[in-house]
């Protein structure tokens, strides 16, 4: 961990359709599951959103304009009430406690990816203390998304282990966003299968992946999709980040 805050881009993915039994005292108010990410450029490829099963989220009250309820830890809430997201600057007014699993399969409108509709999915691997909880899936670009991905592709057990039907994962295909030179338009895929990666708790292959993709991804990326078509990574993760800032789509986050 470097000094100082991080600062990541809170990605706004609204629930569609129906709220799940323990959010329907919600009523009206637009539900979004909030993602944290350190690479907003990615988001043209969302295939779906994690949550873990079995860790504590909740769904809070914010002060935006829409009314909007947000849904993940108790601990990101707590830091957004003091970066001007509540009422009253540290105070989190919270509707309802959750545990994954409620908000497992849920659908999701979420900004920038071509899917129209993306679902939440298990990840086991997500941690307590770091983001929100609730992390958004670009498995083209990051090898543990890709990882979880597989694992539910592969694996029918697992699926239905969390409830989760096939028409949740089996029609969705990592989408090209990021050019790599050496490691091809989906950076993530070609490392999974460079190292051999089993799961999602291969931790030391899915480490090299990390870090044989991450810089490169940086500084020699171009993007492959979108408005930035052509235009290396560097160069345009600002812009993206705005663009999802200014279309009230995504926040600044620090913690
Ligand atoms: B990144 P850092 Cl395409 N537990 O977003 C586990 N992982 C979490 C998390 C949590 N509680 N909160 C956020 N993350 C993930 C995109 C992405 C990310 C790509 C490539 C690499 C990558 C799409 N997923 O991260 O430890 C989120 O995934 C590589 C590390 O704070 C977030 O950005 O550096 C990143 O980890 C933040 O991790």
């Amino acid at each position: 961990e470097g000094v100082g805050p991080m600062e990541y881009t809170i990605v706004k993915m609204k629930v569609a359709g129906k709220l799940p039994q323990k959010l329907q005292k919600v009523g009206n108010k637009p539900v979004f599951l909030v993602a944290a990410t350190l690479r907003p450029e990615t988001m043209y490829g969302q295939t779906n959103c994690w949550v873990r099963p079995d860790m504590r989220y909740i769904a809070f009250q914010t002060n935006l304009p829409g009314g909007d309820v947000f849904v993940c830890t108790e601990r990101a809430a707590r830091n957004m009430s003091y970066q001007g997201l509540t009422a009253t600057e540290g105070k989190v007014d919270i509707v309802a406690e959750l545990i994954g699993q409620d908000i497992m399969g849920l659908a999701l409108s979420a900004p920038l990816t071509s899917n129209k509709v993306i679902y939440t999915l298990p990840m086991l691997t997500i941690k307590e203390d770091k983001g929100t909880g609730v992390v958004t899936s670009v498995p083209s670009d990051s090898p543990d998304d890709y990882a979880a991905f597989m694992d539910l592709k592969k694996k029918q057990p697992f699926r239905e282990k969390y409830s989760i039907s096939d028409e949740m994962v089996i029609p969705f295909e990592p989408i090209p966003v990021i050019d790599v030179p050496g490691l091809g338009n989906m950076c993530a895929v070609y490392l999974y299968d460079k190292l051999k990666i089993q799961s999602q708790n291969d931790k030391e292959k899915l480490l090299e992946a990390k870090e044989q993709s991450y810089l490169k991804g940086f500084y020699e990326g171009v993007m492959c999709v979108g408005p930035f078509s052509g235009k290396k990574v560097q160069d345009v993760k600002k812009d993206v980040q705005k663009q999802l800032v200014d279309a009230g789509q995504g926040l600044i986050y620090y913690e």
